[in-house]
């Protein structure tokens, strides 16, 4: 047996049980040299896993094609597997530890023979750092190995760590045969392990993403007293050096890797804002010794959606993938660089379809339908590092301090453009109630309102209803809480017509916001929380429709009070578990809209 590179015999004793289980030809330690990536590069490009783009035009960028019946998360085959069904909750798919282990022994059993093990040690977080945690994900994928290597910090370095502390998150990944029938997503969080087998998408197989830094690390921050958040997290920096600090969560589809990089708009342009990206995606939130909420971002790069994006939506993001990216699932050009619907440029003459299919603009399939060059959830992997608005506190180890947290849903009639919660306890109500309405693109019926607290509901590893208590405890637990807020850029008039223009534009929200914040202006009181007084909102430059700010400000209280008939449903579900002060909250929305109506 070859000698490992660790001392920690933890690790060690585990890689080789799990070795002797998967049966991989050879194990191969990842130390995170840039020798090591190009190898990998190499082979991946010989075995087909990886398809080289035009080196002049995207340097270092990388194509890669899944199985056409592995192109998301799939949510039915996620599982939170704990001892008790009560503690994964209503909201959670269950199986017990002994039968999910059971189950997925017979797919993970040989199933890397003929390939090799990698060994991933990874750090979520600044090496080093208390916010942080480790990782090492064992897995039969190249792909996955140079996707972790920019989404995560990997190697060596993580390695010395785990000399010093011996607890790391044991992640075992196998692509097996990719066969949809033996896929499975299994999270122990009493065991701090995550099983993910049958798979090859990035969400499923990139383990320190939704598995780790959500399901597992939030059953970790309940037992340590922290947050563990699907939230961006920007800074907001104004002439005179000050910078203020946002998280926000938003369900998919809302546009929150847009908000995070968002370029002013030309009518604030005099003011000489400058927005920091600190993530796009999850924050990880602790009282620090000052008694209020500081924030990393766990990861090291962006894993976005790629139709879309463009130089209007995300001029940012289209610097960022420039080089060093590996794109998945999309068209690939006969000049060897890439294309989705909606990207920059005009429509390609033609090229090779996401599924490997010779393409031309205007084709149909048998039904009459379009196809598409790239699939609707294809994506980019890149560094955070290529981002123009990349923030500077990136290695800082007890990350930024958050000033105000955002729920944003998309809601084309009911939630104002923005309001302020009463305090925090209402603004927990606030996050727990959100929701949003169905797209074209997800499954369901368009305009249902899928309630998605925190935009958690497929990321808490424990159930929803603690999650809540947790947030309240956190609440009383620190002397300066941010303030939280709710936003809503999507509301449209009778027309169907959007009314808030959003993208860079949202940034007249957020100055409010701050302001609040920082007690510098009032605002006006209504049932449902504080909204601004319209003067309030910096309009320089902006062209809105007639009344188009009272309309995204309208409370329609009879709405409202159907919408809580939603939200009791929703509570309902989590019986005598859910905390009494949120139904108070409830009670009290309920008594305040009816009072106002009378
Ligand atoms: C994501 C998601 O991929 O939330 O970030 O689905
Ligand atoms: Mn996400």
């Amino acid at each position: 047996m070859t000698k490992f590179p660790t001392h920690n015999k933890k690790l060690s004793d585990w890689v080789n049980k799990m070795a002797r289980f998967c049966e991989p030809d050879e194990i191969i330690w990842i130390d995170g040299s840039l020798n090591q990536k190009k190898q990998l590069e190499e082979e991946a490009i010989a075995s087909g896993e990886l398809i080289p783009l035009n080196q002049e035009k995207s340097p270092g960028c990388f194509l890669h094609r899944t199985a056409i019946d592995d192109v998301a998360r799939t949510e039915h085959l996620t599982f939170i597997c704990t001892k008790r069904k009560q503690e994964a909750g209503p909201t959670n798919n269950w199986m017990s530890p002994r039968a999910a282990y059971a189950k997925a022994n017979k797919y993970f059993k040989g199933a890397m023979r003929g390939r090799n093990m990698y060994v991933i040690p990874y750090s979520m977080g600044p090496v080093g750092s208390t916010f942080s945690k480790i990782g090492v994900e064992l897995t039969d994928s190249r792909y996955v190995v140079l996707n972790m290597m920019i989404m995560t910090r990997v190697g060596e370095k993580v390695l010395r760590q785990l000399e010093i502390e011996d607890n790391f998150t044991k992640c075992l990944h196998s692509k097996a045969d990719l066969d949809i029938n033996k896929r499975l997503i299994l999270h122990f969080p009493e065991d701090n392990t995550i099983w993910s087998v049958g798979s090859g998408y990035g969400g499923n197989v990139l383990l320190g993403k939704k598995c780790l830094s959500l399901r597992i690390a939030s059953f970790l921050a309940r037992k340590e007293h922290w947050l563990a958040e699907h939230m961006l997290i920007m800074g907001i920096e104004k002439p005179n050096g000050q910078v203020q600090y946002l998280a926000a969560a938003f369900p998919s589809a809302c546009g929150k890797t847009n908000l995070a990089m968002l370029v002013p708009p030309e009518g604030l342009k005099v003011k000489g804002y400058r927005i920091w990206t600190v993530g796009d995606d999850i924050s990880w939130m602790r009282i620090d010794t000052d008694g209020s909420l500081w924030a990393i971002n766990p990861e090291t790069g962006f894993f976005g959606v790629a139709p879309g994006t463009n130089s209007k939506t995300n001029p940012n993001m289209v610097e960022t993938i420039k080089k060093n990216t590996i794109y998945t699932n999309v068209l690939l050009k006969n000049d060897n660089t890439v294309w989705w619907e909606g990207a920059d440029g005009d429509i390609p003459a033609g090229g090779i379809d996401w599924q490997g299919r010779p393409w031309k603009p205007g084709q149909v399939d048998v039904n009459g339908k379009p196809v598409l060059a790239a699939h609707p959830n294809s994506r980019f992997t890149a560094p955070i590092v290529n981002c123009p608005s990349a923030s500077f506190r990136l290695e800082q180890h007890h990350g930024v301090p958050i000033s105000a947290i955002i729920f944003g849903g998309k809601r084309g009639h009911l939630a104002p453009l923005v309001y302020e919660s009463f305090n925090w306890q209402h603004g927990v109500f606030v996050g727990a109630t959100m929701g949003s309405e169905l797209t074209a693109a997800q499954v369901g019926k368009v305009g249902v309102v899928r309630r998605d607290p925190m935009a958690m509901l497929p990321f808490c590893g424990y159930n929803m209803a603690e999650y809540f208590r947790h947030w309240l405890n956190m609440g009383k637990k620190m002397p300066k809480a941010p303030k939280i807020f709710s936003v809503n850029w999507f509301r449209v008039d009778p027309h169907g017509k959007f009314l808030w223009p959003g993208f860079g534009e949202n940034l007249r929200v957020l100055e409010w916001i701050l302001d609040r914040c920082e007690n510098k202006i009032g605002a006006t009181e209504t049932p449902i929380g504080y909204i601004p007084n319209l003067n309030d909102i910096d309009l320089t430059g902006i062209k809105l429709a007639e009344n188009a700010l009272e309309k995204l400000f309208k409370i329609d209280k009879e709405a409202w009070v159907e919408e809580l008939k939603g939200v009791k449903a929703f509570f309902q579900k989590f019986k005598g578990d859910l905390p009494k002060e949120l139904w108070q909250e409830y009670q009290d929305l309920l008594l305040r809209l009816k009072q106002q109506n009378g």
